[in-house]
């Protein structure tokens, strides 16, 4: 499974994997309840996967396409890795499949803490509209990921503060019962 824990208020190297001392790690349970989900599955069948075309057709994920971050491979590397770290909220939700590669997805907790999932080849998660979430490379410096999508893709981020979009009050209002 998928390795997910709190992380330390240090603002040095991104890449780190900044675990709280003493370590505080966080279990699928603890995501669900933020709305976040997640999948395993076998990454080098990706073109082929009867498991991977079920979730897609249950959920509706219509579009995809693969987005490879590597600084001799994404164009405006750099300026592109400072925009997935800034934090950031979409209309919909963001849907990533990891094919190769590794990576970090940080969530806000309903506390307003960042959580740090660590997301390996095969390892495919959503997060929901509205949440407050940011990404960055690990120390591979390398990722390939499949991004999904219900219909035609928005990529258009809002940084925070975005308290005022309904997606995001439908969000927190959805955080409260559970
Ligand atoms: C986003 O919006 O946070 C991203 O698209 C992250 C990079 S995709 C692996
Ligand atoms: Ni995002």
């Amino acid at each position: 499974g998928l390795e997910a824990w709190y992380m330390d208020g240090s603002e040095e190297d991104q890449r780190r994997p900044h675990r709280l001392e003493p370590h505080q790690p966080v279990s699928l349970e603890q995501l669900k309840e933020l709305g976040v989900f997640y999948w395993q599955l076998n990454a080098d069948i990706y073109e082929s996967d009867p498991e991977l075309q079920q979730i897609r057709k249950d959920r509706g994920y219509s579009y995809m396409d693969i987005i490879t971050i590597h600084k001799d491979t994404l164009p405006n590397y750099e300026e592109k890795l400072k925009m997935f770290f800034e934090e950031h909220l979409h209309l919909d939700d963001e849907i990533r499949y990891i094919l190769d590669g590794q990576a970090y997805f940080d969530v806000r907790d309903k506390e307003d803490r960042w959580i740090r999932i660590a997301m390996r080849k095969g390892d495919l998660i959503t997060l929901p509209a509205g949440i407050y979430h940011r990404f960055t490379l690990d120390e591979m410096n390398y990722t390939k990921a499949m991004r999904l999508f219900v219909g035609e893709p928005v990529w258009k981020a809002y940084n925070r503060p975005a308290d005022d979009f309904e997606i995001r009050q439908r969000y927190v209002a959805s955080m409260q019962g559970s």
